[in-house]
């Protein structure tokens, strides 16, 4: 069933959500004249730094489809980068955001507090991992949530310092440009950085050929004795890198640095803003590792596309900021917690974890297959609906980054939107909402590998 109309005057008239016909439809190259037309009033009003990925104009998006405004239906392999897990105007999202609109749409939680904030905080302290006494505060990004949780353990500690890893992304404000490693396009010229952070050595198995525990060792050494145990507030880490390249860390490598943080009063922190909620098969990536962090920041997943984030964790380190301490005017607003609220019905509900597992085991056999037939395909790696794969040279392991780029921009020509990430940008990343039916994330698999087929590596 196709719910996108074209009308005899050519504008798109739509119902979105579910409904719309779960299939890949091209009518027009990519970008058609619609989108074009949108893309020329963007490039003249929108500043320049604001890129996109696939060149169209959204009208629509639902289940595992995103609609353009020439008609055509693109499969949908990013999520919005790993927002819309429950599907893209989820009903129950949906049916949340329109009453909560039409009751209050703002109050500011600091000036009139209301319940939907406390049910998210409520949520939260239920789900994350730990089965400590734990509160959580409310944001509006990831960026501001990894912030606080910063300002946080700093204020717990009484220590300044902290450590974050190569490959890591933690967002796009100052001091999270601070935390982020990559340069370009994150950082260059946006400097000078926040002080008092530092980066250790992350375990990447497919790389450093180290085990968990030795790479952990690694990184230990370097925080002792170019930081110092005594001057650190925290160690931040995304228990699976998200932009820096999906990497994996080798068992044991989580759990080890816990252990030290635990011995040394340091605050961990598991950014769970790409990974969280469902995302890699559990609630939460932290419980695949077998450790627990005393603070969790999370966003994206949490409200099915609203705006929202939050910082969770152990209730003495969460009351350590003074009253008044932490806040700001939109944090917890409440249509993003009506979304949250439903989004989090969905996950606990309608097997949404469940679903990430079985996405996941598809995505490994079919791109496992794809390695096995293709030395371009150097690894295969991730967890539930969070897969990806390293394309480099197949003589030097080399990263290939142009081989990504034009593999994804094929991919998306195709009708299937593909994202990369990676320090060295030459991975392919796969990130369906977990609404996504198996035949459609066939067939965008099968477009990838056409594409990957009829690029030749110069
Ligand atoms: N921590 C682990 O993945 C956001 C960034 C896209 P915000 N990742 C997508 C881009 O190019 O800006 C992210 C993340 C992790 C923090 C963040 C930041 O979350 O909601 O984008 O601020």
């Amino acid at each position: 069933m196709t719910t996108l109309d074209i009308a005899a005057d050519g504008a798109p008239s739509i119902s979105g959500g579910p409904a719309l016909a779960q299939e890949r439809r091209l009518v027009t190259a990519i970008p058609g004249p619609r989108s074009q037309e949108l893309l020329d009033r963007k490039a003249a009003a929108v500043a320049k730094g604001v890129g996109h990925t696939a060149p169209i104009a959204a009208v629509a998006a639902g289940g595992g489809v995103v609609l353009d405004a020439d008609g055509n239906s693109l499969i949908d392999l990013g999520s919005g980068i790993a927002v819309t897990s429950v599907g893209n105007a989820h009903p129950k999202v949906v049916e949340a955001v329109q009453r909560q609109a039409a009751q209050f749409t703002h109050t500011c939680f600091m000036v009139s507090p209301y319940e939907g904030y406390v049910a998210v905080a409520e949520a939260l302290n239920r789900l994350t991992p730990g089965d400590f006494e734990k509160k959580s505060a409310l944001f509006n990004s990831g960026a501001e949530a990894v912030e606080n949780a910063v300002k946080i353990a700093r204020k717990f500690t009484k220590r300044q310092a902290v450590v974050a890893f190569d490959h890591a992304y933690h967002g796009r404000t100052n001091l999270t440009m601070a935390l982020t490693a990559k340069s370009m396009p994150y950082k260059s010229g946006f400097g000078p950085f926040a002080s008092e952070v530092y980066r250790a050595p992350m375990s990447y198995p497919y790389r450093d050929g180290l085990t968990g525990p030795d790479a952990a060792a690694k990184a230990i050494s370097v925080i002792e004795k170019q930081v110092g145990a005594d001057n650190l507030a925290a160690v931040i880490i995304e228990p699976i890198q998200g932009e820096g390249g999906f990497i994996v860390p080798a068992a044991g490598f989580l759990p080890a640095i816990a252990d030290w943080c635990a011995a040394n009063g340091v605050v961990l922190i598991s950014d769970e803003v790409q990974s969280g909620f469902a995302r890699t098969g559990a609630m939460f990536a932290s419980e695949h590792f077998g450790f627990t962090p005393d603070l969790v920041t999370t966003a994206k997943g949490i409200a099915g596309g609203l705006p929202l984030a939050a910082v969770t964790g152990r209730a003495d380190i969460m009351d350590a900021a003074h009253a008044g301490g932490l806040g700001g005017t939109y944090g917890g607003n409440p249509i993003a917690c009506a979304a949250a609220l439903a989004s989090i019905d969905a996950f606990e509900t309608e097997g949404f974890v469940e679903r990430a597992a079985e996405l996941g085991a598809l995505m490994l056999s079919r791109l496992g297959a794809l390695q096995a037939e293709d030395p371009r395909v150097g690894d295969v790696r991730g967890l539930g609906a969070m897969i990806a794969i390293e394309l480099v040279d197949p003589a030097t392991q080399a990263p290939d980054a142009a081989l990504a780029g034009a593999v994804a921009r094929r991919c998306i020509a195709e009708g299937v939107i593909v994202l990369t990430c990676g320090t060295y940008g030459n991975v392919l990343r796969f990130l369906p909402p977990l609404s996504i039916g198996d035949a459609l994330l066939n067939e965008g698999l099968d477009v990838v590998a056409a594409a990957l087929a009829a690029e030749v590596s110069a």
